[in-house]
């Protein structure tokens, strides 16, 4: 057991805070972990939003331990192996009509990078080079690569990090619990908030913009879901003004709204289409961009001797995430899944809106097995309520995830009625508890 806990800096923590109390987890399998001591905790959050077979699934284990044996590493550039076609050929099955290009990268941020990349060198190859601008949406999260915070809209992960990309604007986020608090689902007010791309285009012209990247619901900053018809009027004014529309599915993808990718959940395909996480099932790191063919084509046209887009990873399509993800695959496919959400929804929906009328519970958003439930914040100390709530649920056992002062719930796909039984009474426990 790691007694010294000094030389580790831990990402996006608390560190000191962590310290002095740390939370470990030391093993994991189907819809739990255990702490080094023993104790059982039932995951609320699929890991962060990626294990969505559950933990420790057999195919997977078994596929990640044969290709160790078989192929350890193969040079991704000028070279490849077979399951990184083979994976390639598996994924373009599932995702929305078009997008049927690939290309592997090893997170959701290197995702988000690479495809405002290809976005610019799509438009400059296609002799457009004069839309080099990107645009991003308030309150929207895209890793924390450079590309990603400075498109993204969280204050906090960007304000210590200097002039970021220029060129980049922001649409206003879509968040009105005004109109839309204790929607079920999809709220209804604010499809015209997608005119404010508009409202950019007059400002910067169009034969500026490359591409517009947004969450079809945005999981980090508080589980904020597109109103109805938002995101058909967000790609109607890309459409009409030649921009990309990226759509970053790094949470939504696989399975997390009720279909393979929220892309088909809306009935809205992107140009571009980022995923990570679910990938892999969280046990490999990997991540992926998706292209729509026609974005792909344009790159093919130089010289077939020279490389068509200057970009890779060392690790892109490496020979275990690629095992990993093909037997994630095979899982989701056995078990059904990719659409098993949507199954659970009404459950899981019904279950979340009866901590309705609870001490401090200010809204709550769901779609898919995803849920959000917002606390009143307490005065002077943003963030502290429902990091108390996250305390002591882990105390009693179930771990969910905080956003500022709103609990988020993406628990593993495989859930059974009964757990979404436990992580609700226990939430509405420390809810009546916190007073
Ligand atoms: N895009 C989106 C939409 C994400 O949610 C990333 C990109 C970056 O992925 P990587 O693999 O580089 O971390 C993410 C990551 C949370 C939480 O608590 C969510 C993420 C990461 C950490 C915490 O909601 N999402």
């Amino acid at each position: 057991m790691t007694t010294d806990l000094d030389a580790y800096w831990m990402p996006f923590t608390a560190n000191r805070q962590f310290k002095k109390a740390p939370r470990l987890l030391s093993k994991a399998s189907g819809m739990h972990f255990w702490t080094p001591e023993g104790r059982e905790v039932l995951d609320g959050i699929a890991g962060l939003w990626c294990v969505n077979a559950g933990h420790a699934r057999p195919k997977i284990v078994e596929a990640i331990r044969a290709q160790a044996l078989e192929l350890d590493f193969a040079p991704p550039f000028n070279m490849a192996h077979p399951k990184a076609f083979e994976l390639a050929e598996r994924l373009v099955e599932l995702t929305p009509a078009g997008l049927n290009k690939v290309f592997y990268t090893n997170s959701g941020s290197e995702s988000v990078d690479t495809a405002l990349k290809m976005a610019l060198a799509y438009h400059r190859v296609r002799g457009e080079g004069s839309r080099t601008r990107l645009i991003g949406r308030e309150r929207g999260y895209h890793g924390v690569n450079f590309g990603g915070i400075s498109v993204g809209g969280m204050v906090a992960n960007r304000k210590m990090f200097g002039s970021l990309l220029t060129g980049v604007d922001h649409i206003r986020h879509t968040h009105d619990p005004v109109r839309n608090a204790f929607s079920i689902g999809q709220p209804q007010h604010g499809a015209e908030l997608a005119d404010d791309l508009e409202r950019l285009v007059a400002l910067h012209d169009a034969s500026t913009i490359a591409a517009v990247i947004v969450e079809p619901v945005a999981g980090s900053t508080g589980v904020l879901l597109p109103p109805q018809g938002y995101l058909e009027r967000l790609r109607a004014i890309c459409d009409k003004h030649g921009i990309l529309l990226i759509f970053d599915e790094v949470i939504t993808g696989f399975g997390r709204t009720g279909a393979p990718f929220a892309a088909q959940r809306f009935g809205v395909t992107p140009d571009l289409m980022t995923v990570a996480k679910g990938l892999t099932n969280g046990c490999v790191p990997m991540g992926a961009v998706f292209a729509k063919q026609h974005v792909h084509d344009v790159f093919m046209n130089g010289p077939e001797h020279l490389i068509e887009f200057f970009h890779g990873y060392t690790y892109s399509g490496h020979p275990l995430a690629c095992a990993a993800a093909l037997g994630t695959l095979d899982t989701y496919a056995e078990e059904g899944l990719l659409t098993r959400a949507a199954e659970m929804e009404a459950y899981f929906a019904d279950a979340l809106h009866s901590l309705k009328g609870l001490p401090h519970v200010i809204d709550i958003r769901n779609i898919g097995l995803v849920g959000g439930i917002e606390l009143a914040p307490i005065d002077g100390a943003p963030g502290k309520r429902a990091f108390d709530i996250f305390l002591e649920c882990w105390e009693r056992g179930v771990l969910i995830r905080t956003t500022g002062d709103t609990v988020a719930l993406s628990p593993p796909l495989i859930i059974a009625k009964t757990h979404v039984d436990q992580i609700v009474g226990t939430l509405s426990d420390a809810l009546k508890r916190a007073g």
